[in-house]
Formats: structure tokens, C-alpha cells, sequence
């Protein structure tokens, strides 16, 4: 991405950056979706500190956007830990489920897949697609079923089957369709019924820019959100939304997809994240 390694270049051997460096700087942190109040932050830290430190300073407001809490799986202590993966369509939610799932079978934990994106055939067969091809059951339930209920079976089959596991799939829904948001809030209630939902990672593209922070303040008003799953950050000059959601929303975010294979999938990890911004 290489945000401000031009800048730096610039003002290092020199005792001030000029105004026309400012605005240059400031262009490429919203042209990299930083978003206004991070990317004001970034420039007045820079402009307080000696050129020899502005590099420091823009790292540490960087830094200090990030969210402190946990970026590691909550994991039930007995029975089968409940991940929900939701998001707006096309984010990535498919996809990420069945990577997530198979990094879990990484690490040689038993997981079950379930697809309650019942609108459309074509998205069982997705998820049913990824199931075999990672060898991982996913349980479906008859077309136009509803979600809450393959999910409320999803559930009692991971209960009955001892997996550690269970990743559920769900349709794409518009932020601003109410019974489709209050829908997320049903499926959620009748999981718990049955076993806890531990994890609620929302999946945003990281090639919407801003529209991903719209899109998780209103999904956290839904359903209380534990994490994000950022994709399609290859070849996204755009990262900088990661930061502009955990400075606003103080959610973390758990994994980044990076591609479309499975392996393409990695936890978060914001020091690196903060060096390829650089
Ligand atoms: N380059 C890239 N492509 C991705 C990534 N994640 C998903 N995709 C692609 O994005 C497209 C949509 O992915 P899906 O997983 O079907 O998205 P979805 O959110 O399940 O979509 P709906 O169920 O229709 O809402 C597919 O072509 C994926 O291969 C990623 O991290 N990088
Ligand atoms: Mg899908």
C-alpha cells in the first residue's frame, strides 16, 4: 500500500513538510479510507512532531485506533462453540465460512458448516461445494426453509455429533431492511436455545471503503457483533476502513481474507497490517 512512505521520504531530510505535502498526505489517507477524523488525527500528530519523529507519530495515532480487546476465538469450555458469520451481500460471508472452518480444521478441531442462506438453492450448493472440497459436513435444510430453524437443527446436530465447532452461513442482507436485520435477532435467539452463540463476526469488503463502517454501526444495533472478518483486501489499496471501524465501533477484527482459495484466510494481525500501510 505504501500510504506514507512517500511522505516521509519528502519530509525527512527537510525541517517542514510544506502545505502542499499536508494535503498530499492527508488525499492519500481518505483515498486509503482512513476517513476524516483518523486521517485529521494522523495529520496533526504529524504536524507536532520534529520531521525526525513524524514517522513515530503517525504509527502511534495509527496504534491507538485499534480496538484492545481480544482478536482470538471465543471458545466455549464444554460442548460446540457457535460462530454466526453475517454481512451485507457479497461481502464474503460464503467464502469466509468455509475458510474460517477449514483453518479450525487446521488446528484439528472437529467442525460442522451449516448453510442458513435459504433464499437462494444456489447458496447451499456454494457451501455444499466448499464442504467437500475441505471434507467438512454442512447441514441444510429444504429450500426456502427458515434460517432460524436449519440453524436451530444445525445446532442440536453439532450438540449430538460432539463437533468443537459450528460455523453457520447466512444470506446477505441490506443494512437498511429491517425485518431482514430483526431476522439476524430471531436466528440468533433459537441457536441459543441449544448452545451458545459465542461468535458473531460480521464480514465487510474492504473494497466498499466507508460503506463498511455504515454497514457495521447498523448490524451492531441488530445483533451484538464480536468481531469482523475483513476480505478482499488483495490487490485493495483501501485497507485503511480496518481502522477507521475499530476506531469507531471498538470491534475487533479477527480474520482478513485475502484471496479467494482457502488458504487465502489469516487472523488479523494489526502490527503487520500497520507496517503495510507504511
Ligand atoms: N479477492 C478476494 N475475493 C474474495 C474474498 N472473499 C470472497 N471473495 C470472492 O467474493 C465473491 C463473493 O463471495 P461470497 O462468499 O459468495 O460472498 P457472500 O457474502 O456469501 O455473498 P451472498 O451470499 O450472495 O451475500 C466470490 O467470488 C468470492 O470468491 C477475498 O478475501 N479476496
Ligand atoms: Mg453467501
Amino acid at each position: 500500500m505504501g500510504l506514507f512512505g512517500k511522505f516521509i521520504s519528502k519530509i525527512k531530510g527537510t525541517a517542514h513538510a510544506s502545505e502542499s505535502d499536508w494535503d498530499e498526505l492527508e488525499v492519500a489517507l481518505l483515498a486509503a479510507d482512513l476517513g476524516p477524523r483518523l486521517a485529521a488525527q494522523v495529520i496533526t500528530a504529524a504536524k507536532s512532531a520534529k520531521a525526525e519523529n513524524a514517522e513515530a507519530a503517525i504509527i502511534d495515532t495509527l496504534r491507538s485506533a485499534l480496538s484492545k480487546k481480544s482478536r482470538a476465538l471465543v471458545k466455549s469450555e464444554s460442548g460446540a462453540t457457535v460462530i454466526l458469520i453475517v454481512g451485507v451481500n457479497g461481502t464474503g460471508k460464503t467464502t469466509s465460512a468455509a475458510k474460517l472452518a477449514a483453518s479450525l480444521v487446521g488446528e484439528d478441531a472437529r467442525v460442522l458448516l451449516a448453510a442458513a442462506d435459504t433464499f437462494r438453492a444456489a447458496a447451499v450448493d456454494q457451501l455444499q461445494t466448499w464442504g467437500e472440497r475441505l471434507d467438512i459436513d454442512v447441514i441444510h435444510g429444504l429450500p426456502n426453509a427458515d434460517p432460524a430453524s436449519v440453524s436451530f437443527d444445525a445446532a442440536q446436530q453439532a450438540s449430538a455429533r460432539g463437533v468443537d465447532y459450528l460455523v453457520i452461513d447466512t444470506a446477505g442482507r441490506l443494512h437498511n431492511k429491517n425485518d431482514l436485520m430483526a431476522e439476524l435477532g430471531k436466528v440468533r435467539r433459537v441457536i441459543e436455545k441449544v448452545l451458545p452463540v459465542q461468535e458473531v463476526l460480521l464480514v465487510v469488503d474492504a473494497t466498499t471503503g466507508q460503506n463498511g463502517l455504515t454497514q457495521a454501526q447498523v448490524f451492531a444495533e441488530s445483533v451484538p457483533l464480536t468481531g469482523l472478518i475483513l476480505t478482499k483486501i488483495d490487490g485493495s489499496a483501501r485497507g485503511g476502513i480496518a481502522l477507521a471501524i475499530e476506531q469507531a465501533l471498538d470491534i475487533p477484527i479477527k480474520f482478513m481474507g485475502t484471496g479467494e482459495l482457502a488458504s487465502d484466510f489469516a487472523p488479523f494481525e494489526p502490527e503487520i497490517y500497520i507496517q503495510g500501510l507504511l
